[in-house]
């Protein structure tokens, strides 16, 4: 019998279930550019609702989002604080520079989580040979840090941090809900540390597009200008923003498995030789192997697996990244492990 591929490249990878289908078959439309789609202003209505922000915006993509409030919150020739391993500074096609016009100035993090006596010492003095700063970004879930929860405390330090040297603060929080999941800690508190946020629906959440930017109104006006001018406004866009309502309903809680899944994951590719993973880094929905011991080359592996059935990225020479999602069962996880032996063993003995 042959199988389907297992993809755990991404949580992005999901199709939409039977049930989101039928619910963006259903929806009520209108044109958006106007404001006229109920769908989409009942989806802004609630997401600002639940994350305690005065308005949202809905937007293609998480690099959407960001770059919008990176627009919104600096003027061009200005310096962004951000995580040297951050979303924006790494993956964002040098966005940050070419819409914007400002210098990113990346900051070493711990796991994401950026320290307090860094960022003090990252402050400049009121010099013109100096940009000027006006934004620190964080980013929760981490990303690159295989998908590590950042404290609410740190958060909260930071917002006291940029509210002493009137800096804005921006979340990327793309896999936000992963955080809330796994902590207990409500949304709308994720909303009260920072000026503004990004949520994107389109990864653990399974809609198939769409993130929030959310913020004050002043804020969310100006950013919906820009979504404008960069060819963002769409129309009858309630058949997605209707998935996002679905998924809201009925994939949040469910993240829960995800994280299941992960440690699952993380457990049994521990005891396989030639691989080193850190089970404690396991905190969501991904799990971050090092093949060091082995002498392999990520890149060598990726392929194999892929031979073999199973879809992986490689995060850099020697790190591969698997993501658990609404399309991975625990049987999946099993055979995933299996296929990895396979593949591990088959290159060992090809050297
Ligand atoms: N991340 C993707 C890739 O770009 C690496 C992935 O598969 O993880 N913020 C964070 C923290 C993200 O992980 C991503 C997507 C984004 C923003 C951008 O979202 P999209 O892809 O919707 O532009």
């Amino acid at each position: 019998m042959t199988h389907p591929l297992i993809d755990l490249r991404s949580d992005t990878v999901t199709q939409p279930t039977e049930a989101m289908r039928r619910a963006m078959m259903k929806a009520q439309v209108g044109d958006d550019v106007f404001g006229e789609d109920p769908t989409v202003n009942a989806l802004q209505q609630r997401m600002a609702a639940l994350f305690g922000k005065e308005a949202a915006l809905f937007v293609s993509s998480g690099t959407m989002g960001n770059q919008l409030a990176i627009k919104c919150h600096t003027l061009p020739g200005q310096e962004v604080i951000c995580e040297a391993d951050s979303h924006p500074f790494n993956y964002e096609a040098g966005g940050p520079a070419f819409l914007s016009g400002v210098q990113m100035r990346p900051l070493p993090g711990r796991r994401g989580v950026l320290n307090i006596e860094d960022l003090q010492a990252s402050l400049r003095a009121q010099d013109h040979h100096f940009p000027p700063t006006s934004l620190v970004l964080i980013e929760n879930t981490h990303n690159r840090a295989g998908g590590a929860i950042v404290p609410l405390e740190n958060m909260q330090q930071i917002h006291r941090f940029t509210r002493k040297h009137r800096l804005a603060l921006h979340l990327d929080g793309a896999r936000l809900w992963n955080a809330h999941v796994a902590t207990g800690i409500p949304l709308a508190e994720y909303g009260r540390w920072c000026d503004s946020l990004t949520v994107c629906l389109s990864k653990g959440l399974g809609a198939p597009a769409g993130s929030v930017l959310m913020g004050s109104r002043e804020f969310i006006d100006q950013a919906h200008r820009y979504r404008k001018m960069w060819g963002g406004g769409m129309r009858q866009i309630g058949i997605l923003a209707a998935a996002g309502l679905y998924a809201l309903d009925h994939h949040i809680e469910r993240l829960a498995k995800d994280h299941k899944n992960a440690k699952k994951l993380a457990h049994k590719l521990a005891k396989l030789p030639g691989l080193r993973v850190d089970i404690k880094a396991v905190q969501t929905n991904m799990v971050m192997v090092d093949l060091e011991p082995s002498g392999l080359k990520s890149a060598d592996l990726v392929v194999t697996l892929k031979e073999n059935g199973l879809a992986v990225i490689a995060v850099n020479a020697g790190r591969i990244r698997m993501v658990t999602h609404l399309g991975v069962s625990s049987q999946d996880i099993d055979r995933a492990t299996a296929i990895v032996e396979k593949s591990i063993n088959q290159l060992i003995n090809k050297k």
